[in-house]
């Protein structure tokens, strides 16, 4: 596991029906279904360095723009930062 990825803690993964993502440094996130960047996963940009596509306030109905129509809802486990400076 690098520095630009990790698992989300006990008492938030699986259980948000929502994402935002504010990379200061790197232009993408990826929030995975399981801990350690396994499973399926969607994408979100940086508010900061992109300027959309960054939130999706409703996982239930797909999310990201590689993860149309699966449930994300409750089952965000762990991310990975791309494209960084
Ligand atoms: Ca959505």
């Amino acid at each position: 596991m690098s520095l630009n990825s990790g698992n989300f803690p006990a008492a938030i993964a699986n259980k948000s029906n929502s994402a935002w993502a504010n990379g200061g440094s790197c232009n993408y996130t990826e929030f995975w279904t399981q801990y350690l960047q396994a499973g399926s996963k969607f994408t979100l940009y940086s508010q900061t360095r992109l300027g959309s596509n960054y939130r999706d306030p409703q996982l239930s109905n797909g999310a990201g723009f590689d993860g149309a129509g699966i449930n994300f809802a409750n089952d965000i486990a762990s991310y990975r930062f791309t494209g960084c400076a």
